[in-house]
């Protein structure tokens, strides 16, 4: 029984570990506007999103402001595609990123350099993709986000890999306002 109680607390550290390192990465703009990590205890539901080659299932999900979900996000594509929670400028904006990465060679299709990730890019910043509000995969892999989503509208998931949010990786709005 306390052997329980002490993994539930470690999840939860693990957890807001994850929530901070993000926070830190890129100056902190990811997740500005669009809600906020959530917090496991506060869970009102799952929902599992498949990733596929370039299009996702389901293609929209609809939240209540103030809600948390845990999404249970899976690549069951061949190529290498985000899950991002944010606004459509962040999304521009995370775009430029991914587009870096792909130069870098941190993106090849379907396979992640992890390594070229940690590295420091020359101004403090890294590759790393740990925000909260997203989960980068490979083809096979599966990740969870939990995030409780704000009041405001306008919020979207998107795959930011060049090319794959204007192939159809979007879906909005996320969001049912009242
Ligand atoms: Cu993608």
């Amino acid at each position: 029984m306390n052997a329980s109680k002490l993994m539930v607390v470690g999840v939860a550290l693990s957890l807001s570990a994850g929530a901070f390192a993000g926070g830190v990465h890129g100056g902190g703009h990811h997740g500005a506007s669009s809600g906020e990590p959530g917090k496991v205890s506060e869970v009102a539901r799952t929902v599992t999103v498949e990733m596929h080659d370039n299009y996702y299932v389901p293609e929209k999900v609809t939240v209540k402001p103030g809600e948390t979900v845990r999404f249970v996000v899976k690549n069951k594509g061949n190529l290498v595609h985000e899950f991002n929670i944010g606004t459509p400028s962040m999304h521009e904006a995370h775009q430029k990123e991914m587009m870096m990465m792909v130069e870098h060679g941190v993106i090849q299709g379907g396979k992640l350099n992890r390594d070229m990730m940690t590295m420091d890019m020359g101004n403090g910043k890294t590759m790393k993709h740990d925000d909260p509000n997203s989960v980068l995969l490979e083809p096979g892999q599966s990740k969870e986000v939990v995030w409780k989503f704000s009041d405001k509208g306008n919020i979207e998931f998107a795959c930011n890999v060049p090319g794959h949010y204007q192939a159809g990786m979007s879906a909005s709005p996320l969001i049912a306002l009242r």
